[in-house]
């Protein structure tokens, strides 16, 4: 994939489109997979990219703002934000927040037609624009897990649209229980924002209280590199440590209705 042209030519737009039935698992369900909508020559120049922006974060944290919440190391740079895995004076990256300015090529997949067009069917209108990228790197190891959370509660206080607020996982290693694959609560996109759980930590409202969503709906998606999840914002989700040798790294990119500023640097964003 080159970064000015970020569709390959073997791939038919109209192929692209929201299918009928990926738009009912969308509203039933919260979710739905493309299975390796990315081949695996595009994931390794991904793969690449994300490495190269995960060292950029690095360097460009030591001159960040850095904070502690709930024993775990945030940095802020400017308005972009890195997150340490615990304890605080881990080395190794959890998160960063947006990503893809970081690295062309990172910024040319937010135009790609592999998810903007499913995007699009998903907002129906052609004019949509980015709300928020991160990058989530799960080092084999000391990848720690993400506690069962909806996004829309984080993001309910910078956005007056928080159903209309659309996720694309890219997956980028094969993803299995072992990794720490993603997993979702199938339905519970369907009652809005949740009440958090009041354990008294700085972060325990932004976890979604247990006794609201119920685990035998939980799915875990063991796929393969290169494959699209799709998730609705109100969805509760979540995963595991990575006890493996393996990483399990994933792009997430969320998508809003255009003209309208992005979570973090509060700019517009159109997609191309
Ligand atoms: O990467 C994961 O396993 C979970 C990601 C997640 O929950 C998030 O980014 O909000």
């Amino acid at each position: 994939m080159q970064a000015d042209r970020a569709v390959t030519e073997a791939v038919c737009a109209t192929d692209l489109e929201l299918a009928a039935q990926e738009r009912e698992q969308y509203a039933s369900d919260g979710y739905f997979v493309r299975p390796q909508a990315f081949s695996a020559a595009d994931v390794a120049q991904i793969g690449d990219a994300v490495e190269a922006a995960a060292e950029r974060a690095l360097r460009l944290s030591d001159s960040g703002r850095s904070y502690i919440l709930d024993g775990k190391r945030f940095v802020d740079v400017g308005h972009v934000t890195v997150q340490f895995e615990p304890p605080p004076d881990d080395p190794a990256i959890k998160v960063i927040e947006p990503v893809c300015e970081l690295h062309p090529l990172l910024e040319a997949l937010l135009d790609d037609a592999r998810i903007a067009t499913p995007m699009r069917g998903l907002l129906e209108t052609d004019r949509i624009a980015m709300w928020t990228n991160k990058l989530n790197l799960k080092r084999p190891g000391v990848g720690s897990g993400f506690g069962w959370h909806q996004d829309s509660p984080y993001w309910i206080h910078d956005c007056g649209h928080v159903d209309r607020l659309p996720n694309a996982m890219l997956v980028l290693d094969d993803a299995d229980a072992d990794n720490g694959c993603f997993r979702v609560i199938r339905g519970s996109h369907t009652r809005g924002c949740l009440p958090g759980t009041a354990d008294g930590s700085q972060l325990g409202g932004f976890y979604t209280e247990a006794s609201t969503f119920d685990l035998a709906d939980e799915v875990a998606l063991k796929v393969p590199a290169g494959s699209l999840v799709f998730f609705h914002p109100h969805i509760v989700h979540g995963s595991l440590p990575n006890r493996s040798q393996r990483p399990r790294r994933a792009l997430v990119l969320t998508y809003q209705p255009a003209d309208q500023a992005t979570l973090k640097s509060k700019t517009v964003r159109n997609i191309r």
